[in-house]
């Protein structure tokens, strides 16, 4: 688990939009990503949007700034930033590579471990991707821990492209084989996991996506708190955004009508 401590805070004002898990292929037979194009079209005046991960199906490091499928993503997030919305971008478990140099091309700020959020007059939450919580699954959990450790966070943008571009097609073979079934019990998230980092961070609402599919729920933290835990639909879904209202307002909705920007 990650210290929670070390997290970086950011103050999420009224208007603010946040969505997760839009999977869009950026390869090299990747495809326009309209639907997303257009959703950033509409956040226009929004003071900010933050996605919790997997905005890509797979990101092999800097060689896929090349890729004009992943240039037309980038570009797009680009103008939205010169016109005024922040951008936050929390790691996900498929697009853990995104660093520094996307950061100078998009003008976004990526979180690797996610971020405590201050909302206005409201509560504490933490926003993180959500494989965090897949604690019965060990094997994943291991594997985590040595892809991002930082030997291999060295290595992966040096790779020569060819073999970096290899291994993110089969990524998104095996990523999509696995969509298909649902996942046994001990892949997906767990409550307690939940309730821990919500009292580790000292929040009272965990939002998260990774599951693909909506809950908003109230999970036990230890010492007998209860926090508010919400797993955003993936982006496509009926309820796949949230907006920060007035007063710190949590509010789910669609992205496909964004409502106003403040
Ligand atoms: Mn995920």
């Amino acid at each position: 688990m990650t210290a929670t401590s070390e997290l970086p805070r950011i103050h999420l004002e009224a208007g603010a939009c946040v969505i997760a898990d839009l999977h869009l292929d950026v390869g090299p037979s990747g495809g326009e990503s309209r639907e997303f194009l257009e959703f950033l079209a509409r956040l226009r005046g929004h003071p900010r949007l933050v996605i919790l991960g997997d905005l890509f199906d797979a990101w092999i490091g800097p060689a896929q700034l090349e890729l004009a499928a992943a240039q037309r993503v980038v570009a797009a997030l680009r103008a939205l930033a010169d016109s005024g919305t922040r951008l936050e971008i929390v790691h996900g478990n498929r697009d853990f590579l995104l660093e520094q140099r996307f950061e100078a091309a998009s003008g976004a700020r990526v979180h690797p471990h996610g971020f405590v959020a201050e909302l206005d007059g409201g509560a504490r939450t933490l926003f993180v991707h959500g494989d965090e919580f897949c604690t019965l699954d060990s094997g994943y959990q291991r594997l985590k821990r040595v892809l991002r450790s930082r030997p291999l966070l060295w290595a992966a943008p040096r790779l020569p492209r060819s073999l970096a571009l290899g291994v993110a097609r089969r990524l998104r073979k095996a990523s999509v084989n696995a969509l298909a079934v649902k996942p046994s019990e001990e892949k997906q998230q767990q409550r307690a996991a939940v309730g821990q980092w919500a009292a580790a961070a000292q929040c009272s609402v965990v939002v998260c996506g990774h599951a693909h599919e909506l809950r908003d729920e109230p999970v036990a933290a230890p010492g007998g708190a209860q926090a508010r835990w919400i797993v955003l639909d993936a982006f496509g879904g009926r309820h796949d955004l949230l907006t920060v209202g007035k007063n710190g307002r949590i509010e789910l909705g669609s992205s496909a009508a964004p409502g106003p920007a403040t």
